[in-house]
């Protein structure tokens, strides 16, 4: 498969390092609350090989609540500004709040993630869409407070493709270049391990919307449940889903742990691209 085209500023593919400013995000939560310690994280990140960095001060873990717009400000501005004085890295803002955007374009941000794409404020498209940056829109069945509440599709491939073509097409309507778009299945959002294994095993359907597609599997309870051991003991795991993603279309990996997952890409890209330079 072709990589789309698109006005991401980073080559593809690509790891998505993660940088959560929340006490309570499921792996890393409290690791780096405090602001120059998440910003050393960030710039070690990117030292390892992560081309953007994902900033994020809400978590939306299973039952986590939501937090108020000031104090996920708070909690972001700051390691926005510091990584982006120390890095050349793309820093990407997690959030679903059109003030948390320009709060983070404004300290250095240069992409949004939004796991509600675009459902959660109305206003959060327009801001995108001025600013001209990139902007990936996620499937989420429910909200974190209850999506792990026994979630029940009828395919979820189907399903989370139809939901992505409808995003991707709102988006679009509200002014946001198509080329600026990435589009992500959520894997855990809503979904059963079985859901989540149906959903990686045929991302090569949801790259076919055209979009590049962000995978982030890094460290999920789905992994635990497969290998029955804690976050940290998740990584082969994950470098797992990094490199069958990579083979199914999979273009963006976020992921906590960088050098693994990056490492095993370039790897898998030179088995996959073997040959290819003397044809
Ligand atoms: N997962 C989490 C948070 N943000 N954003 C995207 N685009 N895709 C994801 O899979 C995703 C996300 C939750 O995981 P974390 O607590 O490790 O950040």
């Amino acid at each position: 498969m072709s990589t789309p085209r698109t006005t991401l500023p980073v080559g593809l593919p690509c790891v998505m390092g993660i940088v959560n400013v929340t006490p309570d995000s499921f792996s890393d939560g409290g690791l780096f609350a405090a602001p120059d310690r998440a910003v050393a994280h960030g710039l070690a990140l990117a030292g390892e090989g992560a081309a953007i960095v994902d900033v994020g001060g809400e978590s939306t873990r299973p039952g986590s609540d939501p937090v108020s717009p000031e104090l996920e400000r708070e909690r972001v501005q700051p390691v926005i500004a510091g990584i982006a004085a120390g890095c050349r890295a793309l820093i990407s803002i997690d959030t679903m709040k059109a003030s948390v955007v320009r709060a983070a374009l404004d300290a250095g941000a240069g992409m949004v993630n939004d796991v509600s794409a675009l459902r959660a404020d109305p206003e959060l498209a327009g801001v995108v869409a001025d600013a001209g940056c990139p902007l990936c829109l996620m499937h989420m069945k429910g909200a974190p407070k209850t999506m792990q509440d026994d979630p029940v599709y009828d395919d979820v491939v189907d399903e989370v493709c139809a939901f992505l073509e409808g995003r991707l097409a709102a988006a679009v309507r509200a002014g946001v270049s198509e080329e600026a778009i990435l589009l992500d299945p959520g894997i855990g959002f809503g979904k059963t391990l079985a859901h989540n294994l149906l959903l990686i095993k045929h991302l090569d359907r949801l790259a076919a919307l055209g979009r590049p597609i962000v995978l982030g599997a890094s460290r999920k309870r789905f992994l635990g449940a497969l290998l029955d051991v804690e976050e940290a003991g998740r990584v082969a795991g994950t470098v797992a889903t990094t490199v069958l993603g990579l083979t199914r279309g999979a273009l963006v990996f976020r992921v906590h742990d960088v050098r693994p997952n990056f490492e095993a890409l370039r790897v898998a890209q030179a088995i996959l691209s073997a040959g290819e330079e003397s044809r």
